[in-house]
């Protein structure tokens, strides 16, 4: 297992320098955060990005990640072009040495929450999902509204796409899915890099929007569609245990049985409703994932990818981008670490 941290580039508040000094830590998950969703990412950008990771003495490990346009979702005419510059954007990462692309098929939105700083009893403050504050939020307005949301659509493209969707429907969806991975899959494999789908998060369908990637079936599924090594998942703890009915550490060993889990992202959720959950710190006993369970089916499976810490809580008064500050992250590091080696030594001595 290789221990990595996500880092958003040079304008990012938490610096390669910091991260650095979280014991375990070696590998950066980044992207490129100005080039055009569909356009070409060049490889020269991305030898900048890794050369500046490896001055720090660590290494850009996973691209996470390279968004999906909504053409090739929606099937447009437009697809094929931009399936092909997508491609291209793949042999670019793989040039710089890049092993895992990470990437999702959420229509319009990416992951969502309605509050993001929820006040814990602690003293700290956490992202919270609710569906019920989810549909007071008058999408009329644009995005706006949107808490934190990052992409900006006026009132008139989100009524355009939300009607688009409405049309395509969920199994549409599937077979654009179908498609893109037709084309990707083989170009991934041939330069050496693995695909890996994450989960919807939440994993059920938001603002009417069809969201597909919700469980076991699903990535089954996925699976079938192109049946290649390449062509596997981001195993994402959190986004899947928003939805109780998703047994994680069943799922850990499948996928992993199947070599298919090619990142692991892991934090921890509570679930308090339906359709209801706010985020908790790493540790299995702050919220209802189990990742003690997780992380041994993982290492009982043989899992040798990278791991990410994920969304963290803010405290000791830190603030920054939401779910993305450095301290609790890198407390959730420390816990990945210390539990996987507890597992090596349980290994070891048993
Ligand atoms: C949120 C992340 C997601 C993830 C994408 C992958 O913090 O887990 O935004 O990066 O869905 O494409």
């Amino acid at each position: 297992m290789e221990l990595t941290f996500r880092w958003f580039g040079p304008a990012d508040r938490v610096s390669l320098g910091q991260i650095r000094q979280i014991p375990g830590v070696s590998g950066i998950v980044s992207a490129l955060s100005d080039v055009p969703v569909g356009e070409t990412w060049r490889r020269e950008a991305l030898e900048r990005l890794a050369a500046e990771i490896d001055r720090a003495g660590l290494r850009l490990s996973v691209i996470e990640s390279i968004p999906v346009h909504e053409d090739i979702k929606l099937g447009r005419p437009s697809r094929d072009r931009l399936i092909e510059q997508y491609a291209e954007s793949i042999r670019s990462c793989s040039a710089v040495g890049v092993r895992v692309l990470c990437y999702n098929f959420m229509p319009v939105f990416d992951w969502m929450r309605t509050d993001l700083a929820l006040a814990l009893p602690d003293g700290s403050t956490a992202l919270a999902f609710d569906d019920q504050a989810l549909n007071a939020i008058d999408l009329s307005q644009g995005t706006g509204m949107l808490p934190g949301w990052a992409t900006a659509y006026s009132a008139a493209e989100l009524a355009a796409l939300r009607s688009a969707y409405a049309e395509l429907g969920a199994e549409r969806l599937w077979e654009s899915l179908a498609h893109f991975l037709e084309h990707i899959v083989p170009v991934a494999e041939q330069c050496g890099v693995r695909l890996a789908l994450h989960p919807d998060d939440p994993p059920w369908p938001i603002f009417g929007l069809p969201r597909i990637i919700t469980g076991a079936a699903a990535f089954e599924r996925v699976l079938a569609l192109v049946d290649r090594p390449a062509n596997g998942i981001t195993f994402c703890t959190g986004s899947l245990g928003a939805a109780p009915e998703n047994d994680l550490p069943a799922m850990a060993r499948h996928f992993v049985s199947r070599g298919r889990i090619h990142f692991a992202h892991c934090r921890n959720v509570r679930v308090t409703g339906h359709h209801r959950f706010h985020e908790t710190s790493h540790p299995s006993g702050a919220g209802d994932v189990d990742l003690t369970s997780v992380l041994a089916a993982l290492r009982d499976g043989g899992f040798s990818g990278p791991m990410r810490p994920d969304h963290g809580r803010m405290i000791w008064g830190e603030s920054g981008r939401p779910g993305y500050g450095l301290y609790d992250r890198a407390l959730g590091a420390m816990y990945l670490k210390g539990l996987w080696e507890g597992l090596a030594t349980g290994e070891a001595h048993g």
